[in-house]
């Protein structure tokens, strides 16, 4: 039996992967604060703000296996990260203790890494060095399922999602660009791996410029079929201009390593 709950299932990512992700587990229990469409065959639909933790516990009870990808998707004030990212997370890890959960996918992000410069090349055991409260979030949602699997024994995949969107926007995402696709591979191979223990891969396709090493996942099985190559050609990529001093350009984690203080 694979009963899975998808935090974040109203979003961008949680919609594809509730699509993407149909009638392959026993259960898809979809939660999230925002508006999600009724349940189909095979789902559950729990309405639950990540910072309410008798809600989480509604809603882990009975899953063995959470894709915690809901919370605060971009830097925002230290009040809503605390709420959704940090107590969420805390939340989420707490609920899967008390019901004896198996595995996490925590949804973690590249601005976790993001002051790493981009000439860098970076694997599992880079030092964190987020590039805003947003990635410092992160950074803790990471530290914490270290915590938890050491502890209590609970598994995390943390996933270092690059950009996951349709194509690549700009130059930089020629490096970060994650396609659904092999998104939704990635997400597969966590939750059918016998065993993933604590672990860290970097959510990219199979790009050009590389940043990313992920052979210390090699154990996952899991190989990325997509690649920003397909619109190397694009004008929008093309014509960029860059400025090899520009913090956004000598950064990985480009426009947030690059921006002030969010709440100045
Ligand atoms: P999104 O912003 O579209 O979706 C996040 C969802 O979380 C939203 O539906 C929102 O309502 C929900 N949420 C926020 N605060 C909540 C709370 N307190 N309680 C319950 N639900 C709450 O973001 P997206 O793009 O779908 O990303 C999903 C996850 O992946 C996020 O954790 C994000 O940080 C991470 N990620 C996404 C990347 C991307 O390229 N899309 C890149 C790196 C990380
Ligand atoms: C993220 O962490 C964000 O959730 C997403 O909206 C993008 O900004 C992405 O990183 C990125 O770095 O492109």
């Amino acid at each position: 039996m694979t009963r899975v709950l998808l935090t974040g299932a109203g979003g961008e990512l949680g919609r594809v992967l509730r699509q993407s992700l149909a009638g392959s587990y026993d259960l898809l229990r979809l939660s999230d604060v925002s508006d999600m469409d009724p349940a189909g065959p095979g789902e559950e639909v729990v309405r639950c703000d990540l910072a309410d933790a008798e809600a989480v516990q509604a809603a882990v009870d009975g899953c063995d296996t959470i894709l915690h990808l809901g919370g605060m998707s971009v830097e925002s004030t230290f009040e809503i990260i605390l709420n959704s990212n940090i107590r969420g997370t805390y939340n989420v890890y707490e609920a899967a203790r008390k019901t004896r959960a198996r595995r996490v996918l925590f949804a973690s992000s590249n601005h976790a890494i993001g002051f790493h410069t981009r000439e860098t090349l970076l694997d599992a055991s880079a030092e964190l060095r987020p590039d805003s409260i947003y990635g410092v979030s992160k950074g803790f949602g990471e530290i914490l399922a270290r915590y938890y699997f050491d502890k209590f024994g609970i598994e995390t995949v943390c996933v270092r999602i690059g950009s996951c969107f349709e194509m690549p926007m700009n130059r930089r995402m020629m490096s970060t660009w994650l396609s659904s696709r092999d998104f939704t591979s990635l997400v597969k191979s966590v939750v059918a791996a016998d065993r993933v223990g604590f672990a860290v891969v970097y959510g990219a396709s199979d790009n050009e410029p590389q940043w990313w090493d992920n052979r210390q996942t090699a154990f996952l099985g899991w190989r990325p079929l997509d690649s920003s190559a397909a619109f190397s050609q694009e004008p929008h990529i093309v014509n960029e201009t860059t400025d090899p001093n520009d913090p956004a350009i000598k950064f990985q984690g480009g426009g947030f390593a690059a921006a002030g203080h969010f709440e100045d």
